[in-house]
């Protein structure tokens, strides 16, 4: 029984989706060496299309945003002409598409953006962790710099004419990236943000960059296509610490505020319990934020339909069995049985 998957779900005024599957963001490493789209990226998403909602892969606003190979960007007239391709396929196929706004901050690797002549890696704090680029092992994650006053109002600017873009590209609207450990991410956590100044230690403080982009955003192309992110529970790139509640609480009733499209949680299983949130990042989540929160992570149809029948959130991300079944939709519709997910897929673009 899934057939609650399948309603329509008003988003807002302007955005109405056909179905509550979502293709929950996958980064894919297929862009060409410009990190412009191509042709095969529009074809892998367009026959993605049958979801209610597609959110795009993590899209980086600037070079320095730069943390793995062939991520696509949305800062040239070249990467902007060929999102428009991949939404044009994905309209033409009767779907909606949101780009995911993407900074890595301290897992942003130099060896990404030479060519610009900058080897600072950007973040809130110096505050660096530990490993390298995955599939890149001799890519050492460095030592970030903290960002100033005058670069933090910087990164919000370009958020925001990455959104811009994102809208000239075609896109329906954006999701910013503030889960999993990266740039906002690493704003909300007391691991990477040790800021003293109006930007750290307090929520309000720690939740300011964030509120920052999200409202440059909005103000830009309107809170009705703008959606977040978030990982209150850290989980990637990232320790957990019992104060980083106190910020949560106070972020999440100033976004109910805002209006947004949507706000989704960034996990890999919704399973998973973190002490200082009492549980599930989406039983949290939702306990204090009463519009509309999609979940994610590890979830079957079935699974992902009982727990909207349980009112725990109003739609469903689908990320690695999306990635094993272009027609995911399809099949659950019809009952039939869904080829299995395995990390092989990740090498070509099905
Ligand atoms: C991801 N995920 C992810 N999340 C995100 O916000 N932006 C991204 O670009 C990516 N990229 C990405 C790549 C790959 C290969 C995987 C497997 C995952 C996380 C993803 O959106 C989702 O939260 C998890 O995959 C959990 O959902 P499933 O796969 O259990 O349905
Ligand atoms: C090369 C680009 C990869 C970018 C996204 C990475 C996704 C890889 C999938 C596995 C990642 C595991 C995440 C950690 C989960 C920890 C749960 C305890």
């Amino acid at each position: 029984m899934t057939d609650n998957l399948f309603q329509t779900y008003a988003l807002n005024g302007t955005l109405s989706l056909k179905n509550r599957i979502l293709m929950a963001p996958l980064t894919r490493c297929m862009a060409d060496d410009e990190l412009v789209p191509t042709q095969a990226m529009a074809d892998y998403y367009a026959r993605r299309a049958e979801s209610g909602l597609i959110i795009s892969e993590a899209t980086i606003i600037r070079p320095d945003g730069q943390g793995y190979p062939n991520t696509p960007g949305l800062f040239t007239p070249a990467q902007i002409d060929g999102w428009r391709v991949v939404t044009d396929a994905v309209h033409k196929a009767d779907g909606k598409i949101f780009a995911q706004l993407w900074h890595t901050g301290r897992v942003a690797h130099p060896h990404f953006y030479q060519s610009t002549g900058s080897s600072d890696v950007m973040a809130p704090s110096a505050a660096g962790v530990e490993g390298s680029v995955p599939r890149m092992r001799e890519l050492t994650y460095q030592v970030p710099k903290a960002v100033s006053i005058e670069e933090i109002a910087q990164l919000v600017q370009d958020y925001a004419q990455a959104a811009a873009n994102a809208i000239d590209a075609g896109f329906d609207g954006v999701e910013i990236h503030g889960a999993n450990g990266y740039l906002i991410d690493q704003f909300l956590h007391h691991d990477s943000n040790r800021r003293t100044d109006e930007y750290g230690q307090t929520p309000e403080n720690m939740s300011r960059f964030a509120l920052e982009v999200v409202d440059a955003i909005a103000a830009r192309i309107g809170n009705d296509r703008t959606a977040l992110r978030v990982s209150p529970g850290a989980y990637f790139n990232m320790a957990g610490d019992n104060r980083d509640r106190a910020v949560f609480d106070y972020l999440i009733p100033e976004l109910e505020k805002r209006d947004l499209a949507f706000l989704h949680i960034g996990i890999f299983d919704d399973a998973m319990e973190f002490d200082y949130l009492d549980g599930r990042a989406s039983s949290y989540v939702r306990s204090i934020y009463n519009k509309t929160l999609v979940g994610v992570g590890s979830f079957t149809a079935e699974s992902g339909s009982s727990a909207i029948a349980e009112d725990k959130f109003d739609l469903l991300a689908i990320g690695r069995p999306f990635i094993a079944n272009p027609d995911y939709v399809e099949l659950v519709r019809d009952g039939k049985a869904l080829v299995e997910y395995s990390d092989e897929m990740l090498t070509s673009l099905v």
